[in-house]
């Protein structure tokens, strides 16, 4: 059987990948851009909602290799996606250093917080990498089970965004416990942060060993920090993320997503020397095309209610998105991820739609 891993098809093509994800990631300009969406698999799905049923918790699933496989491979099935992006959650991570996370039906995450320096002392001093192989299986699994051509995507949650649960104990509207903790005693917050990125890259490394081949990281909360805040927690804990994977994975391409960043964008895209950036909702891709095209890939927007509310209003959204980014180096994707309420034969027109337009 073909293998779709990285390496085996480097090794065939003297280098250069084959997968349209994984080209557009090194830079190319194709004619029809790779597409795949944010939450890609999840409650949309009649299939995630019957494999949800039979796993029990929403951690349960994450930790079931076999099941994540198949949750992860529901959207290829339907759509076929040019990348799949493993299905776990960026909460893992706290759960391996240590610290209690449940999921809550109607609820959401729930973590027992940590609110002060004193507080640390809950965690482990590493990613405890024992709790967390059946991530690392799934992954593998899903090397060997992907079809030859969708590339696979691994992932964690930026620092900044995962301090934010870990802190709050739960998603918070405005992450003010956590930036109150930050501007109070930023030393002591800088133990957490430093922990995560720690953490966060082992975490990391070890999907890329267990075939992932190319990695996304979510800031989904960076939005909230100001300037010097932005600088300090976005963008210099990503930055070390950034140095230590290339250090082990030189060509593995890594994808930040600072979520809601506005014109911080060029500076975190220059500071952390990302491979691809995900842009979210409200940036303008005219204005990102002219400050970053060619720079780096990019990757987005089209906004997740236009893909419920379809018709003329998602052909319109994604048509100009098509229009706009044609000639530099992009992954079509939402700004944002899928919605429940999402009708799953609209991403049907959209996947066609992306693919017919040139
Ligand atoms: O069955 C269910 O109800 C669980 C819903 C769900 C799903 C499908 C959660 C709970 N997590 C996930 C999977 C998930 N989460 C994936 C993999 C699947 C895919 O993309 O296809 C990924 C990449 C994530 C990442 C994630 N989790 C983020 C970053 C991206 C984003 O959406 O902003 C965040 C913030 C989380 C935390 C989280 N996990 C789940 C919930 C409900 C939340 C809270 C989100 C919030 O604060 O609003």
């Amino acid at each position: 059987m073909a293998q779709s891993h990285i390496r085996p098809e480097s090794a065939e093509t003297g280098g250069l990948p084959q997968k349209s994800f994984l080209r557009a990631l090194r830079g190319e300009v194709l004619p029809v851009p790779p597409v795949w969406l944010m939450r890609q698999a999840g409650r949309y799905l009649p299939e995630y909602r019957a494999t949800r049923e039979k796993a029990g918790s929403f951690l349960d699933l994450c930790y079931n290799p076999a099941l994540a496989e198949e949750v992860t491979l529901q959207p290829i099935r339907r759509y076929g996606f040019d990348a799949a992006i493993l299905f776990s959650d960026i909460l893992v991570v706290p759960h391996g250093l240590g610290q209690k996370v449940w999921f809550e039906e109607g609820i959401g995450p729930l973590l027992d917080p940590i609110t002060t320096e004193a507080g640390l002392a809950q965690l482990r001093p590493g990613l405890q990498r024992k709790r967390l192989e059946p991530v690392y299986e799934t992954v593998s699994r899903l090397s060997h089970s992907l079809p030859a051509e969708t590339a696979l995507i691994g992932f964690a949650g930026a620092p900044w965004t995962v301090a934010t649960y870990m802190v709050g104990g739960r998603s918070t509207a405005d992450q003010a416990a956590t930036r109150a903790w930050a501007y109070r005693d930023p030393a002591g917050f800088q133990k957490l942060i430093d922990i995560l990125v720690e953490g966060t890259i082992d975490h990391l490394l070890a999907q890329i060993e267990a075939g992932a081949e190319a990695v996304q990281i979510f800031d989904t909360w960076a939005g909230a920090l100001p300037e010097q805040e932005f600088a300090r927690w976005v963008i210099e804990p990503t930055r070390k993320i950034v140095a230590a994977l290339r250090a082990s994975f030189p060509r593995v391409p890594v994808i930040g997503f600072p979520r809601n960043a506005g014109p911080r964008y060029p500076d975190y895209v220059e500071a952390t020397s990302v491979d691809a950036v995900g842009l979210d909702t409200s940036m303008p891709c005219g204005w990102a095309r002219e400050a970053l095209g060619g720079k780096v890939t990019l990757q987005g927007n089209l906004d997740p209610l236009a893909l419920v509310a379809g018709g003329e209003a998602l052909r319109g959204a994604a048509s100009a998105i098509l229009d706009t980014m044609a000639g530099v180096p992009f992954i079509f994707n939402l700004g944002h991820g899928i919605v429940p309420q999402t009708p799953p034969e609209h991403i049907t027109e959209l996947v066609t739609l992306v693919r017919e337009k040139r």
